[in-house]
């Protein structure tokens, strides 16, 4: 199937602020197979553990979580999307992932240590993914139930192999203690905010290159 990829120009219309509070907005996609998505995302947006029964996310869920980075409050809009969209089992459910997926600021990828089917699942997905997203767009690779060492599957190299290999961020979370998951978004937040200001940062630059160089192309002419 055929993704129309977003253009650079797309990406930086994309961040917008919040013209009530003045924050940036970051647009953040959670992706994966079954492994603790929703629990992950509900324990950093709540504080709560999600208790008794989990359901199964039908489509996506929507999140929203204010972050300080660096002095500056940033709006996470995250977007919990459901197992089956990532697994692709028809045209409809793969369409509706690139819909989540478009504009993107970032993309946090899970796994279940666990669980190593889950990992082949999304290695064999990642591809897609990317193609879904700008080239700039931040990937977070995480392994969830950190908890559960007695039954890991997937080692840490293999995951952080997989995740250097491709310039992706990597951790290994548990949502059940609480271990690392305030960090995930936080370096996904950091990230997304240091390259904006690169690219302001350049922009001014290459603006004031510009002037320069119109300023000395008159002093040329007179
Ligand atoms: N031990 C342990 N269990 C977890 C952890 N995170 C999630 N779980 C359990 O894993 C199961 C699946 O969690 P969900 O959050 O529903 O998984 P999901 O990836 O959102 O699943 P879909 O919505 O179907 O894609 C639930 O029974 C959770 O209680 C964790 O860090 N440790
Ligand atoms: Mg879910």
């Amino acid at each position: 199937m055929n993704v129309a990829r977003p253009s650079a120009e797309d990406l930086t219309k994309a961040l917008k602020v919040n013209p009530e509070s003045g924050n940036i907005l970051i647009k953040v996609v959670l992706c994966g197979p079954v492994s603790g998505k929703t629990t992950l995302v509900y324990r950093f947006t709540t504080g709560r553990s999600r208790a008794g029964m989990t359901p199964a996310t039908i489509g996506a869920q929507f999140f929203r979580k204010a972050v300080s980075v660096s002095g500056e409050t940033v709006e996470l809009q995250m977007w919990d999307t459901g197992a089956y969209l990532t697994a692709l089992h028809g045209l409809n459910s793969s369409k509706l992932l690139t819909v989540y997926l478009t504009k993107a600021h970032g993309v946090v990828l899970v796994y279940d240590i666990t669980h190593m089917e889950s990992f082949r699942d999304l290695r064999d997905r990642v591809k897609y993914i990317q193609k879904c997203v700008h080239e700039e767009t931040e990937f977070v690779l995480m392994g969830t139930k950190k908890d559960l060492e007695a039954g890991r599957e997937v080692s840490r190299e293999l995951g952080e192999t997989f995740a250097e290999e491709r310039g992706f961020h990597f951790f290994e979370a548990s949502a059940t203690t609480g271990e690392n998951f305030n960090e995930l978004f936080h370096c996904l937040a950091e990230q997304i905010v240091r390259k904006k200001r690169q690219s302001e940062e350049d922009g001014r630059i290459s603006l004031s290159s510009v002037r320069q160089s119109r300023n000395n192309h008159r002093s040329q002419c007179f």
